[in-house]
């Protein structure tokens, strides 16, 4: 591939390619040229949004230049190929990460104000992709930015939604929710590739033919096809060639119109299916952890991966690649069960579509998978009904029975007939009607298991996998979740990344470990108030933000209490609240408290079905209105709710945060990932034993951590003896008044019945036992309020706290998939400039 060629400067006496270059003067014309020759403006008619995509085609440009020549050698190899199959792909902007990726940040903003523009203000223009509910979709955003870096061949699959997660307002405290139209404007970053297009099969029947060899081979009618069609969007690693892909499918009707419906007239009818079919890929289902046995998101679910295992196949012939070698060619991730029906249809596609027998198919499918469970929730666990499983995918059922039937011969054989150890272990649950558990499923068709943090690991084996682990421990294992430090640290919190960088050199962004590094300036005063500066001028930041979006004004130089993440029970934004009251009533009990003065701040969305998270985004609303009026508060204490969290809203709150709230029930939380984005950005955590809670505190040492709460055993044998959450209602006067106060109407002007439901549940059932950890967490917060009082031990505990967040890199995590589960290497690209030496 011949390109042009890549230069960081102008000369003078050579001009750039207005393509590739990167020189402040080129940028600058091919900027404008954009404007021109895309958007079809000039400046004075150009809206702010125009100049965003101008801006987006000229860094889009230079992307390409990249991922051609990646594809390209990729292509030559034909290298080993890691495929990330994910239903959600929370990305966030692209146009900051590609500027900081590309490593042309300052240029272009140097360009920007010699054109008389703000590069802020133009990156706030940019709708960002919300393809993602929350933690995974954002793990799997962060793990293609590092396998980019890293420069391993990757192709992530999943869905082009048309509407991503709703945007949420705020209406009289109460969550409202509204259509995402994230592609109204627009999408400069994803190309259409038709001429890839794929045919995807629903429901029909089966029937039995002959091959050519005589052997009984099956056939599926279906009832009707939809086309799939990817869309690219190139992956750019930092500060490497490496430019992978993100190919996300929609959903079209094979033809636009029904011809003979159209003939008769109807014109109408004649469109329905266009319109059916389209359906399937229209929105995201906006729950976090709890599936809902509908029919739409199945369909969704088999699309994408029969997309994506297609979109393979095609690529090995076209490498001339037989098909015996599909697991060598493709490393297959399942990112939870969303993708768990990727095993039967590569068994279909095997052996009905390409005639191969069933125990080469078989081998070559448990080699090519490998599955990770990010959850012990039991609502969160996919299990679809047989009766729609049959009607949609008939065949993928009859693929499942023989699975199943082949799989318990072997469990008989090694643990004899134990009906009780069989029945659990089954792909078809028997127990109250028929599902097809989509987990089993995932672990027998895979080679490997993994858990997302070492205590989510530990209790898989030990409880919801327990049988399968008994049955074949040696594909267990666990990866340790991890972050970009790009996004999270870089683009996110530019101030502190040149404070490190300063001290130590910029090889942290690619090895996180090195921050370790900064440990030497815990203690020195001058780095010490520089931190201190900076975390100060981010807080305001915060403030103007909040001030702007909620009306409420709030002190920069009081501790920043921040929770941030999706609205459920057991994460416990309930039992932060009944801190924020009781902090109110001890105010109020004595208005001359000296109190370490704080900012509660909250945002993230509720499941627009999940009544008591919505509830208690309206607790968490009515506290605020009554705390942030109350004179004889002050600045004392603040709670803000922050609306419509997200990727791009979240950039400025990690690195503002004094205190990070990771307070889920022990045992619940299967990782976390905001808990590693605070800490790296200098936040202190508060937290229980839960998730990578364990692992954070060990990296950065417990005398930097306010620890707190039951363990996932005390949790456990409180539930075995027999809970009575009352009971630490009744001998608690200080949690008795808050929640008596939240029953009484004192927070809902009067209106009693408002928050009974949930005063209800958390007095007769606690199910994630708020009223057992109060105590300990007002006790721990108290210590957090003494400590944020000596300036310099604080200062020195943030310090000490980025400087120890290296293994919570996604980087590290990347590498251990690479090693333990995908067995693929790096494939560094060169551009042509380079390999000849004249660039
Ligand atoms: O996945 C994150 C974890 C987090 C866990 C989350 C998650 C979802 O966001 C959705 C479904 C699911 O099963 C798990 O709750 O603890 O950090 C990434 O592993």
């Amino acid at each position: 591939i011949q390109e042009p060629q890549l230069q960081g400067q102008d000369t003078g006496m050579q001009c750039e390619d207005d393509r590739t270059g990167i020189g402040v003067e080129t940028l600058k014309r091919a900027f404008l040229d954009n404007l021109f020759y895309v958007q079809g403006k000039f400046p004075a008619l150009a809206t702010k949004h125009d100049y965003y995509m101008a801006l987006a085609y000229t860094v889009r440009d230079r992307l390409l230049q990249r991922w051609v020549n990646t594809a390209a050698i990729y292509t030559q190899q034909g290298s080993r190929t890691v495929a990330y199959l994910s239903a959600e792909f929370l990305m966030g902007p692209h146009l900051g990460n590609n500027l900081i990726n590309l490593g042309i940040y300052n240029q272009v903003q140097q360009a920007m104000t010699e054109l008389k523009l703000d590069l802020k203000e133009l990156l706030a223009k940019e709708e960002e992709p919300g393809l993602g509910n929350g933690g995974l979709g954002r793990l799997a955003a962060c793990y293609l930015d590092s396998l980019a870096s890293l420069e391993i061949p990757t192709l992530g699959y999943g869905i082009r939604y048309e509407f991503g997660i709703f945007d949420q307002l705020i209406r009289n405290g109460w969550q409202v929710e509204k259509t995402d139209k994230w592609l109204r404007y627009g999408n400069p970053w994803e190309i259409a590739r038709p001429e890839w297009a794929v045919s995807v099969k629903f429901g029909g029947r089966t029937e039995a033919h002959k091959n050519a060899q005589g052997r009984y081979r099956v056939r599926w009618i279906p009832h009707k096809v939809v086309l799939g069609i990817p869309y690219d969007t190139p992956i750019l690693g930092y500060k490497v060639n490496t430019a992978n892909t993100l190919r996300l499918w929609k959903a079209e009707a094979p033809e636009s119109f029904d011809f003979e419906a159209f003939n008769r007239g109807n014109y109408y009818g004649a469109v329905d299916q266009k319109v059916t079919s389209e359906n399937l890929t229209k929105v995201l289902y906006p729950n976090d952890e709890t599936y809902e046995g509908k029919q739409l998101r199945l369909e969704q679910q088999y699309f994408f991966v029969s997309c994506a295992l297609q979109d393979m196949l095609r690529i090995m012939l076209r490498q001339k690649l037989p098909l015996e070698q599909f697991h060598e060619k493709f490393a297959v991730q399942l990112n939870d069960t969303h993708p768990a029906i990727a095993v039967a249809e590569l068994m279909r596609l095997l052996l009905d579509e390409h005639d191969m027998d069933w125990e080469p198919a078989w081998e070559i499918t448990q080699k090519t998978f490998g599955y990770t469970n990010h959850t012990l929730l039991p609502e969160a666990l996919e299990k679809w009904s047989l009766k729609l499983f049959s009607s949609l995918l008939p065949r993928h059922l009859e693929i499942i029975y023989e699975i199943n039937w082949r799989f318990l011969e072997q469990v008989r054989h090694k643990f004899g007939t134990d009906e009780g150890r069989i029945g659990r272990l089954s792909l078809i649950d028997e127990n109250d009607g028929k599902f097809v558990r989509m987990a089993h499923l995932a672990c027998v068709g895979s080679h490997k298991i993994n858990g997302v943090a070492a205590l989510h690991s530990e209790l898989l084996q030990k409880t919801t996998l327990l049988d399968f682990y008994e049955f074949f421990p040696e594909k267990f294992t666990n990866i340790t979740n991890g972050v970009t430090p790009r996004r999270w640290i870089v683009l996110s919190n530019p101030k502190l990344t040149n404070l490190i960088t300063s001290c130590i050199g910029d090889n942290w962004i690619k090895h996180l470990e090195d921050v370790q590094r900064i440990e030497t300036y815990a203690e020195d005063p001058g780095f010490q108030q520089e931190w201190q500066q900076i975390k100060r001028e981010n807080k305001v930041n915060v403030a103007e933000i909040l001030l702007d979006r909620t009306g409420v004004k709030v002190d920069p130089d009081s501790l920043f209490d921040i929770q941030v993440k999706r609205i459920h029970q057991y994460k416990r934004q309930h039992l932060n609240i009944l801190h924020a009251i009781t902090l109110y009533n001890q105010i109020k009990q004595n208005p001359n408290l000296d109190i370490t003065p704080r900012t509660l701040i909250f945002a993230g969305k509720a499941a627009p079905g999940y009544y008591i998270a919505k509830l208690i985004i309206k607790l968490i609303n009515s506290v605020a209105e009554v705390v942030n009026k109350d004179p004889d508060i002050g600045d004392r204490l603040k709670v803000v709710f922050l609306p419509d969290y997200n990727v791009k809203n979240s950039q400025p709150i990690y690195p503002a945060a004094d205190l990070s709230e990771q307070i889920s029930t022990a045992g619940k939380e299967a990782s976390g990932t905001g808990n590693m984005k605070f800490a790296m950005n200098g936040a202190l955590t508060i937290g229980t034993l839960d998730g990578t809670n364990i692992e954070i505190r060990n990296a950065v040492g417990a005398e930097n951590f306010f620890l707190f709460g039951l363990t996932t055993e005390d949790v456990g044998a409180l539930r075995l003896t027999g809970y009575r959450p009352r009971e630490y209602y009744k001998e608690n006067p200080q949690l008795k008044q808050a929640i008596d106060q939240i029953a009484s109407g004192y927070f809902s002007h009067g209106d009693r019945s408002l928050f009974k439901p949930l005063v209800d549940l958390l007095l007769d059932k606690d199910p994630f036992m708020l009223m057992a950890d109060y105590q300990p967490y007002i006790d721990c917060q108290q210590q957090v309020s003494q400590t944020y009082r000596d300036r310099d031990r604080w200062l020195q505990m943030s310090i000490l706290n980025t400087a120890r967040m290296g293994k919570f890199s996604s980087d590290r995590a990347i590498r251990e998939y690479c090693q333990q589960i995908w067995k693929v290497q790096p494939v560094p690209v060169q551009l042509a400039a380079e390999k000849t030496g004249d660039g």
